[in-house]
């Protein structure tokens, strides 16, 4: 399980620069199959509590309340178990009322979360 989390933690940090090249086509979702990871620190275990996650900062590129997904232009996103450089991607929301307030062009602070292999935001706040 917690080996798990860690191989698509580092297989999503590590796909940064494939996902890239498509994330800004639009395609939804991403594609973490059959890579490989390397060069990932093993030694710690993604145990941290929630709140040692940090915000990451990111603009809104496309709401989607009806598949409870948002697409970001993010920065750096590094919290306990998804790590990866800046990119524009769509997430999907642990939880709809998450969009209720944001709209496309809005500046966010979110934090994301591996949940069952998928990287989720899971909060979501507008910058005024
Ligand atoms: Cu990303």
């Amino acid at each position: 399980m917690k080996k798990s989390l860690l191989n698509l933690a580092a297989v999503c940090g590590f796909s940064l620069l494939t996902i890239s090249a498509y994330a800004d086509q639009g395609s939804k979702g991403m594609d973490m199959g059959g890579m490989k990871m390397e060069g990932m620190k093993l030694d710690k275990t993604p145990e941290k509590p929630v709140s040692a996650n940090s915000l990451s900062d990111g603009e809104v590129r496309s709401v989607d309340k009806e598949n409870k997904s948002i697409t970001l232009k993010h920065g750096r996103i590094k919290s306990s178990t998804v790590e990866m450089g800046p990119m524009t991607m769509s997430f999907p929301v642990k939880d709809k009322t998450l969009l209720s307030n944001v709209k496309t062009g809005d500046k966010v602070k979110f934090t994301v979360e591996n949940i069952d292999g998928v990287s989720t935001v899971t909060t979501l706040s507008v910058q005024k």
